[in-house]
């Protein structure tokens, strides 16, 4: 697909301002694109969006778990408590693991497809073929773009098995863990650091034979989750099912609760850390690659480890020769050391 056609980051820009949904799919491909003529106009469209989208006029929402705990099914449950509060739903999916089925989100599975459907939503599955990190900052900046087509709650899908939880962390403004009924951490794969970084737990599934077990699992989290935020205030426990409508609603008023409880000062503060630490992140990242592929870095670099290896050479020798090969580097006479 073309993705701009002939369309300039401003005309865009104007189409998604107005909540044209197939301007936004576009501006979200495009930023997703690594062609460099798409990389030009998505900036200027980045920044444009960012220039001119009023800051804190939306709620950014994670809703994180181990797969199959009833993710979709939970946000295509509590999208029509949101919808019919009369705001504008964005729904977007960071799944590392749906790199390989290509987004799993509207993939095999129907349940989003009646949200997808509403005038008032938007569905975006994870951006297919690049790695866990590029996924990340990529949703990051879709969010963007959905705050400038006015979506004001925005929800990102992750699965709650790894780096993908701190990354969405710092993204978004509240996260929700779902919890399945039964089982501890290990069997559910969720590592307490992620209970660390929960605003709200749910455990899903309360419902038919599970609802005893769902029971049961509240009051092993609350004392978990007691024990572990002993110094401040731990995240409530509640419980629901996604599938009969139960305990939604209220998970949506905790979750409304606790978003009207930051302080417009609080939210505008921890969104530009975020914004901050996203930039210190990847800058090191980008100067790290940058070196590491250098030919005469890269060359150092397996000469030295060989010596490490060899035990000819004191890893702080090789650091401090390495330091000067960089500083050579930088100030353009590296071929010449
Ligand atoms: N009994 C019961 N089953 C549920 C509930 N919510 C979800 N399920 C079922 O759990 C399965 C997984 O649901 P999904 O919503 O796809 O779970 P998910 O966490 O989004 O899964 P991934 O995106 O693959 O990680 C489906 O078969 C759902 O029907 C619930 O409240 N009660
Ligand atoms: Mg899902």
């Amino acid at each position: 697909m073309a993705i701009t056609d002939t369309l300039s980051h401003m005309e865009l820009y104007d189409k998604i301002r107005l909540g044209d949904r197939i301007a936004l799919s576009r501006a979200i491909t495009l930023v997703e694109s690594r062609q460099s003529d798409h990389v030009e106009t998505a900036n200027a469209l980045l920044d444009t969006c960012m220039r001119n989208t009023p800051e804190q006029t939306s709620m950014r929402v994670a809703v994180s778990g181990a797969p199959g705990v009833g993710k979709s099914t939970f946000i295509e449950s509590v999208s029509s408590h949101i919808l019919e509060a009369g705001h504008r739903l964005a729904v977007l999916a960071v799944d590392p693991s749906s790199q390989l089925s290509g987004g799993s989100i509207l993939g095999d599975k129907t349940r989003m497809h009646t949200l997808s459907a509403h005038p008032n939503a938007f569905v975006r599955p994870s951006p297919a073929g690049s790695h866990p990190g590029g996924v990340a900052e990529r949703t990051r900046e879709a969010t963007l773009l959905c705050e400038t087509a006015g979506f004001d709650v925005i929800i990102v899908e992750t699965v709650g098995v790894g780096q993908s939880e701190t990354q969405v962390r710092t993204m978004v403004d509240l996260l929700l863990l779902l919890i399945s009924p039964g089982g501890g951490d290990e069997v559910q794969g969720i590592k307490r650091g992620i209970l660390e970084l929960a605003d709200l737990v749910v455990v899903n599934k309360a419902d038919g034979a599970l609802a005893s077990q769902a029971r049961e699992t509240m009051g092993q989290y609350t004392h978990a989750l007691r024990v572990l935020f002993s110094q401040g205030q731990a995240p409530d426990v509640l419980s629901c099912s996604s599938l009969e409508g139960s305990g939604v609603s209220a998970a949506w008023q905790a979750l409304s609760t606790l978003f009207e409880n930051m302080s417009a000062h609080d939210l505008a503060d921890i969104r530009s850390q975020q914004e901050q630490t996203w930039f210190k992140e990847r800058l090191r990242q980008l100067v790290v690659e940058r070196f590491i592929t250098h030919h005469r870095f890269l060359s150092e670099y397996d000469k030295k480890l060989a010596q490490i290896a060899q035990r000819e050479l004191s890893v702080r020798t090789a650091l401090a020769e390495m330091t000067a090969l960089t500083d050579a580097l930088l100030s353009g006479r590296g071929e010449q050391i």
